[in-house]
């Protein structure tokens, strides 16, 4: 079954826990990036222990090896169960975060393409299917790749195989759940979830979705 991944990119404390905690019993795992890190402090982490879902730390990893380690340290001394990282910097910036997350037990994800429009100006041409490559010989657990894109999602799997995928982009920016599930392991959800008037009904309706099987 395809997972349903709540991204929580709310600021506030109160509203972050409350929508986490009515979407829970529905949820896989839950993302948390920049917007809910910097306002509340990786300490929120701890308040969602007893939520008992994996957390997902959506930094953006993508600097020289030594900073990419202290990051991923960072990451997962706070609790979290994995790490994106993102794959331009290199092999070796990508490897440090694969190698730590795993030291950690945890998992690493590499962004392979991403969602916006802007991003086949960068992504296209052979960068995708390039970073796709380096996730797997790096070892990484899964890539990122683009649910508003579903045929580039097809071309990134015939390079990373049962590798996970993760896939941003349903819902607000305009990708089809029901289409995207069939193919990745995991969709991503945000906006769709967390601005709707009932999260609560939302997110079932995503549950529902994903509960396709999943042919690839
Ligand atoms: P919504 O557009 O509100 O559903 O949110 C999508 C979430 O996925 C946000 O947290 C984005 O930062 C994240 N995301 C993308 O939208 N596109 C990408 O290419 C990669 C990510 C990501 O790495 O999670």
């Amino acid at each position: 079954m395809t997972e349903l991944i709540l991204a929580l990119d709310v600021t506030g404390k109160k509203e972050a826990l409350s929508i986490a905690r009515s979407c829970a019993p529905h949820l896989d795992a839950i993302k948390l990036g920049y917007p809910l890190i910097l306002s509340c402090g990786l300490s929120i982490t701890r308040e969602m222990e007893d939520l008992d879902l994996p957390l997902i730390a959506d930094f953006k990893v993508a600097d020289i090896p030594n900073t990419n380690r202290l990051v991923t340290e960072q990451v997962f001394d706070a609790g979290f169960a994995s790490i994106i990282c993102h794959g331009f910097p290199g092999k070796d910036s990508v490897q440090v975060c694969v190698d730590t997350a795993a030291d950690y037990g945890g998992a690493c994800f590499v962004v392979a393409e991403m969602s916006h429009p802007g991003a086949t100006g960068f992504f296209h041409a052979g960068t995708a299917e390039q970073i796709a490559r380096l996730a797997v010989e790096c070892g990484a657990d899964g890539i990122i790749a683009p649910a508003t894109r579903p045929e580039r999602v097809k071309v990134l799997r015939s390079i990373v195989g049962s590798r996970k995928i993760l896939s941003p982009g349903v819902g607000a920016q305009g990708g089809d759940a029901a289409a995207v599930a069939k193919i990745v392991d995991g969709i991503i959800v945000g906006r769709a979830i967390y601005e709707a008037k009932d999260p609560q009904a939302a997110v079932k309706a995503f549950s529902d979705v994903r509960n396709d099987v999943k042919v690839y």
